[in-house]
């Protein structure tokens, strides 16, 4: 059976309800592609949060009756929590055998589910110390507590430094690792580079068709799936230019999404570089999707964080099979600015034109 989850988001007062519902329905769909069932979900508008519990008392007195009444799992929480209010809130629901997750919490479990490549896990494992580590910690040291009782104060404070510095050599370990692969994908880049070839990275939020398009347009076989960061790990393909009678490479990469806290990004950094390297840039949107104006400005800013934004994009509406005409029409007047391109993966429609802008632009 799958794992219960309620499912508590936070929002600041002034949310418009379909921000609201944008927020829960992405949660929602993380929550699927985690493998879970979702059977509540309960939003509180708050200016701050609890500095303790993130959730405010009354808010979480109610989810506690809820959880134990309903049997939950999960209860995941649509926010960033800082490690304090993670370990008070796992310490309160403990004892019933339900665990507290946030958004990055369960999307570094995603991600856990996903990986194949040494790569990927091993930046998933850094990921998770850096989140986990402050909380972990604090463990250590709460355990040692209770098994000394008075006087252990000061061996509490000994474990904790044993706790952190055990964490600080692994992640010196997993960085030194992934400099090893970094430095040796870097060698590979430089041959590649040396053939010639032009790169474009494919880049955009999570789902909109990235590794679809790697595939329609070079042939190369890549997991397609209709789930959140389903791809981890960059993939490198070759696509034939008729108008410059030559081969570009085209990179696909891990998808990204709002809200990410910076150390993420930094974790996936090896991953990343194909992108940040590339000679050009194609930003994937999928053009079915009501939130997609939002998506591309966290898109972009990602970019920003990556110092791509001064690369040359091209804006690709993709998903168009799933529209009619005259939605295309607007979508194209709407992002008139962006100049993009709309195309089907999927169905292989417009393909050709968009290879002509890549010959244009490379
Ligand atoms: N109708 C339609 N569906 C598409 C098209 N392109 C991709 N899809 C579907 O959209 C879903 C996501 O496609 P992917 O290529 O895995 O998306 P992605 O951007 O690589 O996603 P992540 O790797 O998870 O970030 C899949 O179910 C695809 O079948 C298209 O042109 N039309
Ligand atoms: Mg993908």
């Amino acid at each position: 059976m799958l794992p219960k989850v309620i499912l508590v988001d936070i929002i600041a007062p002034d949310t418009t309800p379909e921000d609201s519902l944008a927020r829960l329905t992405e949660l929602d769909r993380l929550v699927s592609t985690y493998g879970g069932f979702v059977i509540i979900r309960k939003i509180q508008r708050r200016q701050l949060p609890n500095y303790k519990t993130f959730v405010g008392k009354g808010k979480l007195d109610e989810i506690e009756e809820t959880a134990l009444k309903e049997k939950v799992d999960f209860i995941i929480i649509n926010n960033l929590l800082k490690p304090e209010q993670l370990y008070n809130l796992e310490k309160r629901f403990e004892k019933a055998g339900i665990k507290v997750w946030d958004k990055i919490d369960l999307i570094l479990e995603i991600f856990a589910k996903h990986a194949t490549t040494k790569e990927a896990k091993l930046q998933i494992e850094l990921a998770k110390l850096r989140h986990l580590g402050p909380r972990i910690a604090k463990m250590g040291t709460e355990l040692m507590r209770q098994a000394g009782g008075i006087g252990t104060r000061g061996k509490g404070e000994t474990n904790i430094e044993i706790m952190k510095r055990h964490i600080r050599s692994r992640e010196q370990h997993i960085k030194k690792q992934l400099k090893k692969i970094e430095k040796n994908q870097e060698g590979q880049r430089k041959k590649r580079r040396n053939t010639g070839f032009k790169t474009a990275a494919i880049v955009g939020y999570t789902n909109a068709g990235k590794s679809q398009l790697l595939t329609s347009l070079t042939n190369k076989k890549v997991k397609v799936k209709d789930e959140l960061f389903a791809t981890l790990d960059s993939r490198i393909g070759k696509v034939y230019l008729p108008e410059k009678n030559a081969c570009c490479l085209l990179s696909d990469t891990i998808g990204f999404i709002r809200n990410l806290p910076p150390e993420l990004v930094e974790a996936f950094h090896s991953t990343l570089a194909e992108t940040i390297h590339a000679d050009l840039i194609l930003h994937v949107i999928d053009a079915d999707d009501l939130d997609m104006e939002w998506k591309i400005k966290v898109v972009d800013e990602v970019l920003k964080k990556l110092n791509c934004e001064t690369k040359k994009t091209i804006y690709i509406f993709n998903k168009i099979d799933l529209l009619k005409d005259v939605q295309v029409d607007e979508l194209a007047e709407d992002f008139k600015k962006l100049s993009p391109v709309f195309v089907s993966a999927s169905e292989k429609k417009n393909l050709n034109e968009l290879k002509s802008k890549l010959a244009l632009h490379l």
